[in-house]
């Protein structure tokens, strides 16, 4: 008996024992021998043992990191540093489709701006949604500096779900920072710009040009922001920078940091001191200090001012509700962040060797009592600088961002121009460690290291400049994060990890264990607006149709056929095809390109994903599936034929290649009857174990239960061709009858190894 199941059992029998063979030749080499050949240390042994995963293994943390300009967010785990996931969201993305069906199409023109689609965006802060200032890992918001936008992710399938585009800013930064039940996502301006649309000169700068902090309401029931129930609070034209949300004993209050306060306007064509230089003047600037919650009421109370249809609370309402003040910080400042406990705000300026930790107790007290040290231009309270320290410790020069331990009051600060991170710390006020990173570090990050509780272990280094750490690819050089155990009193530094595609800024790290992604859509879905898509169809209903001058055709995906196989329409035509995957099976994912027409689409189990185009010109377009999805995937594959204008087709019928007569028909029932053999063994041998505790083997099971009725069909079909004589089709049928063996066979072995190595039980006999 020849069937494939045999010949897969057969080979890979053969494959064992030629592995076998290979380690034995090789198994006179040890540890140390490695070690010599490689020139490796006790010391790298000892990292390596400390990041090497296992094949199979799986991470303890996983990393969002932002993508930078490639408007992407990366997704890899700690400490393996294995990445898993580019997620598309302001730039569109083949792999998955985005911006290339219909569905995500309309995800990415949610953030035009004045009509113009924008095909990348400059990511920054990624931010994981939090319940009582703890990850609760539901949602990813991320924010794109260049064209002031915020980006909702959802983690139950990883996919960019809305964009929203700021109403007022032109330029930001500070964002995304979420409050700690998620109520708002906060947004902060960078470069101070008109809140209109209009041309305003620069000689009204001062008065005319300003800075923001936006409040994205987010309704986590819906999974979207609610740009309705958004609002800002009007700042100065200082550059805003980073900000943060109050926790615990600051909660309600938000912090946002700001350089140029010079509020220099440049000119360096006409021969004016560059920016670099008219920025940089003071010896302070300012950090913001906000009551959103209070500022959310006054929106209720109606004492927002609309612009451009979005409620603004402007500087003269938020002066005289005592909702807004300034705090002096040293110099050009950068990262803001606020401990763990919300007690203090941590601030590091770039141009400063200090990093100035602020008690947010002093700070308030200072505000309960009045007690200002002056005024801003526009009237702002100004608190006394020395009055709201808790301590300033010397770190190192050009300090960027500040992260948090487990341990209390143990701080990471990153060094930009020295390239190293200090380890200090901030109850005390003294440093305790440095280690050097290569090279530049711009944002660090430990492990669920801005919440209420930090986890601790693990510290990750985003360099800006990876120089000679990794073999040459060129002038433009991958981006390198460097993992840091903190486990210990001393830092240690364990692995490179080279990122090959935007500038990370910052990134974020979750326990695992705190994800639940989705491993199939109910049937028919459509992701992007997490609903049933109006074109989903089920097997056996596919279908064209003409509604309104569009020929839509309601196609289905499953290993290995697409359905519709042909398709016709007449040039001048404007074609909608909307393909469902009806698979139920984990990872069996199906794509969909067709010559020309920049389509390509990625139909994960579930999900229906829709294309429209219009087609010019007559000609034969192959189409077929993208993913390798199975032993006959090469045959997923069809004809999008669009015909002449008027054209009349020809009486001929179709020729096949091949001709079949009863005794090909005999052979393969044959064949089909010594598969079912097979399968009914692997399928005694399932059910003789206790099968049912694993729910990844009860979902083989249930598809391996789907093919074997489709199989069935078949063979109807095939036995209904042969009673009538018509051997061509009946050999045909059974050919596809032998198809389906084939899939429930491949899916029952899935099911039996998943059943040996996870020591399953014999229960019936
Ligand atoms: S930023 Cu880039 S290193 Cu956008 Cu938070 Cu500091
Ligand atoms: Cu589906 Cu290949």
């Amino acid at each position: 008996m020849k069937s494939t199941v045999k010949k897969i059992l057969t080979v890979s029998t053969a494959f064992g024992i030629g592995l076998a063979w290979t380690a034995a030749a090789w198994s006179a080499e040890s540890l140390d021998d490695v070690m010599k050949r490689r020139g490796l240390t006790q010391k790298d042994l000892l990292a390596a043992a400390k990041t090497y995963t296992p094949t199979g293994g799986r991470d303890e943390f996983l990393v969002f990191s932002s993508g930078g300009q490639s408007g992407q967010v990366l997704v890899y785990g700690i400490p393996s540093m294995r990445i898993l996931k580019y997620i598309a969201v302001f730039t569109p993305e083949p792999w998955q489709g985005y911006g290339f069906d219909d569905e995500s199409k309309e995800v990415l023109a949610q953030g035009k701006i004045d009509g113009k689609q924008l095909n990348y965006g400059d990511t920054h802060h990624p931010a994981i949604s939090e319940t009582n200032g703890e990850y609760d890992g539901e949602w990813l918001f991320i924010n794109d500096k260049a064209n002031p936008r915020v980006a909702v992710i959802d983690l139950k399938d990883f996919e960019t779900k809305q964009i929203v585009v700021n109403p007022i800013m032109k330029s930001e930064h500070g964002g995304a920072f979420v409050t700690p039940n998620t109520e708002y996502v906060i947004e902060a301006t960078q470069y101070a710009a008109p809140y209109s649309k209009d041309f305003v000169p620069l000689s009204k700068f001062n008065d005319e040009y300003r800075g923001a902090v936006t409040y994205w309401k987010f309704n986590r029931e819906k999974g979207r922001i609610e740009p309705e129930n958004s609002f800002s609070v009007e700042l100065p034209p200082y550059s805003q920078d980073l900000s943060d949300a109050g926790k615990l004993d600051s909660d309600g209050w938000s912090f946002t940091n700001s350089f140029c306060t010079e509020r220099y306007i440049g000119g360096i064509e006409s021969g004016r001191p560059p920016f670099e230089a008219g920025c940089s003047q003071k010896d302070t600037d300012f950090l913001h200090m906000i009551n959103w919650k209070r500022a959310a009421e006054l929106v209720a109370e109606g004492k927002a001012t609309k612009i451009n249809d979005h409620d603004v609370i402007t500087m003269d309402t938020a002066i005289k509700e005592g909702i807004l003040f300034l705090i002096p910080e040293p110099k050009s400042p950068h990262g803001v962040d606020v401990s763990p406990d919300g007690k203090y705000i941590i601030v590091a300026g770039k141009l400063d060797t200090h990093a100035s930790v602020y008690s947010f107790e002093k700070m308030k007290a200072l505000i309960d009592a009045k007690d200002f040290a002056g005024t801003d231009p526009y009237g702002i309270p100004i608190l006394d600088l020395k009055k709201t320290l808790h301590t300033q410790v010397q770190v190192g020069l050009g300090p960027l961002h500040n992260q948090y331990d487990s341990k209390p009051c143990i701080v990471y600060t990153s060094i930009y121009v020295d390239s190293q991170v200090t380890k200090w710390n901030y109850c005390e006020g003294k440093v305790l460690d440095k280690i050097s990173i290569h090279y530049n570090i711009g944002h660090l990050m430990s492990m669920e290291g801005d919440t209420v509780s930090p986890k601790g272990h693990y510290l990750v280094s985003l360099n800006k400049l990876a120089i000679d750490r990794f073999n040459p690819v060129g002038p433009l050089h991958p981006q390198n994060h460097q993992l840091i155990d903190i486990s210990n009193d001393k830092m240690e530094l364990i692995y490179d990890m080279p990122l090959p595609l935007g500038e990370p800024h910052y990134a974020v790290a979750i326990s695992a264990d705190k994800l639940k992604p989705k491993i199939r859509y109910s049937t028919g879905w459509n992701s992007r607006k997490d609903e049933r898509s109006e074109y989903r169809v089920r097997p056996g209903r596919e279908r064209t149709e003409v509604a309104d001058g569009v020929t839509h055709v309601y196609g289905t995906l499953i290993r290995s056929h697409i359905t519709p196989e042909i398709i016709q329409v007449e040039e001048g035509s404007t074609v909608s095809l909307h393909f469902t995957n009806v698979e139920r099976a984990e990872d069996e994912t199906h794509g969909f390109a067709i010559r020309g027409f920049d389509v390509n689409l990625s139909a994960e189990p579930g999900k229906t994903v829709s294309a429209t185009f219009k087609v010019d010109k007559p000609g034969v377009y192959p189409y077929y599936c993208t993913e390798f999805c199975s032993a006959l995937h090469l045959e997923m594959q069809g004809y999008l034929l669009v015909t002449p204008k008027g054209y009349q087709a020809e009486e001929a019928s179709l020729q096949e290649g091949q001709s079949y007569s009863q005794e090909d028909f005999d052979k393969q029932v044959k064949a089909n009857t010594d598969t079912q053999a097979v399968i009914d063994s692997v399928v005694e041998y399932i059910t003789a174990r206790n099968f049912k505790d694993f729910d990844p083997v009860v979902a083989l099971v249930e598809d391996a239960t789907d093919q074997l009725n489709f199989a069935a069909d078949a063979k109807k079909k095939a036995e209904d061709y042969a009673a009538s004589g018509d051997w061509q089709n009946a050999t045909l049928w059974a050919q596809q009858w032998f198809q389906y063996q084939v899939k429930a066979a491949d899916i029952g072995l899935r099911a039996k190894t998943y059943l040996d190595q996870n020591d399953a039980k014999v229960v019936n006999q």
